[in-house]
């Protein structure tokens, strides 16, 4: 079994019904399962910044997928869903990042394992935290600059959710 972080954003339409959606939809792949997940944070767009806030969440998953596949399977619900690539750094219906698998450094042309720049971006690192505190010294050890970024600015509080189960009934 592995263990894989992933970040949620959305912020077109109902973004929390697109969050949910994702939510479910990898629940759903052969081997997986989602074990926790943070709460919903509304967020200042960073990169391209003249767009509407996002909602940013964080999702663990047990899942038996190598994490080549689980990228594929993120891709393939994000189409789904509807995401339409047109602006590098654009608006999107939801978006799917591999944060962290296992304890893993792997680099290939598809998918670099950690997230090369999640330490930089307090809408990954917020969410992350609080699904795993545990994981602030694997942080600090791989990215010797950590955290590259003031974790209070630009996030705030949108949603707590009670846990995977209340999420996935849409509650
Ligand atoms: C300089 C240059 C500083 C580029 C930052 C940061 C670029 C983040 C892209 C950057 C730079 C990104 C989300 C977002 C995006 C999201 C929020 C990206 C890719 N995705 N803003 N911007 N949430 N709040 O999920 O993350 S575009
Ligand atoms: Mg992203
Ligand atoms: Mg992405």
């Amino acid at each position: 079994m592995n263990t894989a972080y992933l970040s949620a954003g959305s912020n077109m339409g109902d973004r929390e019904a697109y969050l949910r959606e994702a939510a479910v939809r990898l629940n759903s792949l052969p081997g997986t399962e989602l074990d926790r997940l943070s709460s919903i944070y509304e967020t200042d767009p960073v990169g391209f910044e003249d767009q509407a806030p996002f909602l940013n969440m964080v999702f663990r998953l047990r899942t038996s997928l190598p994490a080549e596949e689980l990228l594929d399977a993120c891709l393939g619900i994000e189409a789904e869903i509807g995401r339409v690539r047109t602006v590098r750094w654009g608006p999107r219906v939801c978006d799917l990042d591999i944060l962290l698998f296992n304890d893993e450094n792997m680099e290939t042309e598809k998918l670099t394992v950690p997230h090369p720049r999640m330490h930089e971006r307090a809408f990954v690192l917020v969410p992350l935290l609080e699904t795993d505190p545990g994981i602030l010294a694997t942080l600090k050890r791989r990215f010797p600059g950590f955290p590259g970024v003031d974790l209070e600015d630009g996030i705030r509080l949108y949603k707590t959710i009670q846990g995977p189960a209340a999420f996935l009934e849409g509650k």
